[in-house]
């Protein structure tokens, strides 16, 4: 029978174990959305992970939707991933980084010259996002034209080269959670005519298509996915049909060798079965579409985990919250040893306090 502890080879990149630490937005990025020598510290100390999935990081200036979140897309960028990639490997660890853009959730005051948020709508999302002045309603986007989305596409592919540059063992495209690749894929919010509009077929394609922008730059091995089916967060009411829709996404993506998909069950951070998704969505049907490691995620404790992976529902299996609180939660769950508690005040923004100052167990020493 497999195990949570056994080693795993996703792609091209071979894990010690099947814990992944989810990917966790901290805010805490230095001028000019830097990784910061303290951000080293805290992936290093959490390197014992079978995989790090970095915080969501915006690919380009428009991309960014929250104050002090680091980018992948300029030269002291990479100079401050660098750092956090080598203490990574020096530990033994692997890790990815997520590449995010936000799409409609964002502020003007967080964008270059003020500029509007863009989505595959104008209308606006009912969503707040946090900015140089606390929590502020998103602002109206823009909605892109067709003729853009090429340039969009530039961007994840000149994105993934760059992580690669950095260290990275590969990346995470986030089309999860609400954000620009959500916001062309569900019809609850997608509202265009055209190519990129209407159909399942044509909300899937700019996803696929940067996918295969991503995958032709790095290669399928080091290339994976977060996807989203059920959730709500950021305005994204669900799909009209969600099992058609992710279905057939997965289904495109098969072919391109991905290494994993990651798959947040049910409410972010909520519900993973949620009563309301009437019928209950079939992740085994997605599961069953796709040829690589099959990463889940939301809530899912020590039990559950070992659970999944023993019975074939998952490859791996991300957490969260627990990670942030300790850092040698691998170890916790081998040795079914207690957690810290999360001091959720701390997740986001600020310094060390909550962030690098986690306590490890103590060694037992031999008498
Ligand atoms: C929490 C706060 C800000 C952003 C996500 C990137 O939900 C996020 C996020 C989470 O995927």
């Amino acid at each position: 029978m497999t195990s949570l502890f056994d080693p795993i080879q996703i792609g091209d990149i071979q894990l010690a174990n099947r814990i992944v630490m989810a990917p966790l937005t901290r805010n805490r990025a230095s001028a000019g959305q830097v990784a910061a020598p303290l951000t080293a510290e805290y992936y290093r100390q959490r390197a014992t992970a079978g995989l790090i999935v970095t915080e969501a990081s915006q690919i380009s200036p428009l991309a960014q939707g929250y104050l002090d979140t680091p980018g992948i897309h300029t030269p002291a960028q990479l100079a401050g991933w660098r750092q956090v990639t080598d203490a990574v490997h020096a530990a033994g660890g692997k890790i990815v980084i997520q590449l995010w853009h936000v799409g409609r959730i964002s502020h003007v005051s967080l964008l270059p010259g003020g500029a509007a948020p863009v989505s595959s709508t104008n209308r606006q999302a009912k969503a707040k996002t946090f900015t140089a002045n606390g929590f502020v309603d998103v602002s109206p986007p823009r909605a892109l034209r067709d003729d853009e989305l090429p340039g969009l596409i530039a961007d994840y592919r000149q994105a993934a080269r760059n992580a690669i540059d950095a260290g990275f063992d590969g990346v995470e495209v986030h089309a999860a959670n609400g954000y620009l690749l959500e916001q062309f894929l569900r019809d609850s919010i997608n509202d265009r005519s055209g190519p990129y509009g209407g159909s399942i077929a044509n909300r899937s394609r700019l996803l696929l298509e940067v996918m295969q922008a991503v995958t032709a730059e790095i290669g399928g091995g080091r290339t994976g996915i977060r996807l989203s089916p059920l959730t709500t967060v950021n305005d994204a009411a669900r799909d009209s049909d969600p099992q058609a829709l992710f279905n057939h996404v997965v289904e495109q993506l098969a072919p391109l060798g991905l290494a994993f998909i990651h798959v947040i069950e049910g409410e972010t951070g909520g519900a993973r079965f949620p009563a309301d998704a009437q019928p209950a969505f079939d992740y085994a049907a997605l599961q069953r579409r796709f040829p690589g490691a099959w990463m889940i995620n939301n809530g899912i404790d020590r039990s559950a985990g070992l659970a999944a992976v023993a019975n074939g529902e998952a490859d791996l299996v991300a957490f969260g919250r627990p990670f942030i609180s300790n850092p040698d939660l691998v170890r916790r769950l081998r040795d079914d040893a207690p957690l810290n508690e999360l001091r959720a005040d701390k997740l986001y923004g600020g310094g060390a306090e909550g962030y690098t100052d986690y306590p490890v167990l103590a060694d037992v020493v031999a008498a």
